[in-house]
């Protein structure tokens, strides 16, 4: 067996890849690159790679010998079958002990198949979220491995060295077995994009009082000076301030409403579903994106359906105000969604997930890094145990303190016919959190009608079920003795 000098290999030459490439090699690493369309790999060398400490592969043969053992090589390649086939290829040129990591944006299904398969196979396995865009992959990106622990202690010097920092601590770290690491990088990108609606929906309701962009840039500049200190705040406010060459207006006002999505925050609400986990301001935002994106029928039943005349004749300062409360609140409620989420998935794919060192990752590199992130790792610090994030002392006191701005502002919403569903269903789902009684009794009581599904009673012993002959006429036969 060949032993070459590269400390670690990459595979697909794309964006993401050549950066991480550059990142790497940036922190004294040797890498060795390979690419299914070869060309890449000279044209690579050639430019950007130039003078580095960066050797290129014609063939996997030859990429797999420029590699150190136990190689480690990383796939950047488009999620789906191509990193089903790569590995394919890799096998018969790796040895036992060798690692393969998956870098891209795989669902955590198949990580968990494929890292069962290469271990299967002497080998071990490592399926690893990776965010923060381009820029993040060339200057620090958020990173977070999962898969088979034994290979932790091979990469972990390569991805904390080249991995962004939060108060001097890398943003990566071992997240668990299998497809844990993809698994919190998914929930990664649902949290996004419920951040991302919240703060469209402040921007609409900002607009709605008759704000135009470049004043709206200017409060989002405002509040990223205080708790909603973030990147996509940040962001927010250079958008809303840009000013389209063409036409001189404002860019935001002469983009397309209707939005994309490439499918992470369907699966976080498909998983939660899966799970019984509410996570309810992520579906709303993915619902949200579909609602945009069915424009033509909007526009015609914008012609058909009226809403109401009302204008807003309040204090706009005030207004602003609550804005940044409803908003801060919201998120609160969404951040506590999203780490039930990953309690849940914890205890089905026994995991044994670190809450506190997740919100680390999280805090610098990738797209959702902000203060508030801080505040959730302190929260969990030393692994405190934490039932939700919203009956934590500091999220308790805010969430307190925003509670009179955030109703105003649906209250707001609602006179002026202004959709606010991230808002609302965030409101809604405190509200259902600190109920003592819901009314799913009387759900109980519907289904036990209609299906004999039996209720427990608030008089007896929890598992202890009971049947009322609704009607008179079906007997005492429960659910429990026959399929409906
Ligand atoms: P390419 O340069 O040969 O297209 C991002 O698209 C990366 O994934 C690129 O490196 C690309 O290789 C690779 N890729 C995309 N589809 C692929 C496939 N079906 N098989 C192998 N690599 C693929």
């Amino acid at each position: 067996m060949s032993n070459g000098q590269a400390d670690i290999g990459l595979i697909g030459l794309a964006v993401m890849g050549q950066n991480l490439v550059l990142n790497m090699a940036d922190h004294g690493f040797t890498v060795a690159v390979f690419n299914r369309t070869v060309s890449k790999v000279d044209d690579f060398l050639a430019n950007e790679a130039k003078g580095k400490s960066i050797v290129g592969g014609h063939s996997i043969e030859e990429f797999v010998s420029q590699l150190k053992q136990p190689r480690r090589v990383m796939l950047m390649v488009k999620a789906g079958k191509p990193v089903d086939e790569f590995i394919e290829h890799l096998l018969p040129h790796l040895g036992a002990g060798d690692i393969i990591i998956d870098g891209g944006n795989s669902n955590f299904q198949d990580t968990i198949r494929r890292c069962a398969y290469v271990e299967s196979k002497g080998l071990q396995y490592i399926g690893t979220g990776v965010s923060g865009g381009e820029e993040g992959a060339r200057n620090g990106p958020s990173i977070m491995p999962g898969g088979s622990p034994a290979a932790w202690p091979h990469v972990k010097d390569i991805f904390q060295a080249i991995a962004a920092k939060a108060d001097g601590e890398p943003c990566c770290d071992w997240v668990g077995e299998n497809g844990a690491g993809h698994y919190v990088k998914m929930t990664h990108n649902g949290i996004e994009y419920g951040d991302m609606q919240l703060i469209c929906e402040a921007y609409s309701l900002l607009s709605a009082v008759g704000m135009t962009a470049p004043e709206i840039a200017e409060v989002f500049t405002e509040w990223n000076k205080g708790e909603l200190d973030s990147y996509l705040v940040q962001i927010t406010s250079e958008i809303l301030a840009k000013l389209d060459p063409e036409t001189g207006k404002p860019i935001v006002d002469v983009i397309q409403d209707t939005a994309g999505q490439k499918g992470t925050g369907k699966w976080t609400v498909i998983s939660a579903c899966d799970l019984g986990v509410p996570v309810t301001i992520i579906a709303e935002a993915v619902f949200a994106r579909c609602l945009s994106a069915i424009k033509s029928e909007r526009v015609d039943a914008s012609k058909l359906l009226k809403g109401p005349k009302a204008v807003f004749r309040g204090d706009r300062k005030k207004f602003i105000e609550d804005v940044r409360q409803a908003l801060y609140a919201s998120k609160i409620c969404s951040y506590a969604q999203g780490f039930q989420l990953m309690r849940a998935a914890a205890g089905e794919y026994k995991w044994n997930l670190n809450y506190g060192g997740i919100a680390q990752m999280w805090r610098g590199g990738c797209i959702i890094r902000s203060q508030f992130l801080g505040r959730i790792h302190d929260a969990f610090g030393g692994r405190k145990k934490v039932v939700n994030l919203l009956t934590v002392p500091f999220f308790r006191s805010a969430t307190r303190k925003a509670q009179g701005s955030w109703r105003r502002v649906i209250s707001q919403a609602v006179k002026l016919g202004v959709p606010v569903p991230g808002f609302m269903t965030a409101l809604a789902y405190y509200d259902g959190y600190r109920s003592e009684r819901l009314p799913a009794n009387l759900l109980q009581a519907q289904r036990d009608y209609f299906g004999a599904h039996t209720y427990e009673r608030t008089d007896k012993p929890a598992g202890q079920f009971f049947h009322t002959n609704w009607t008179g006429s079906g007997g005492s036969i429960t659910a429990g003795t026959y399929t409906v």
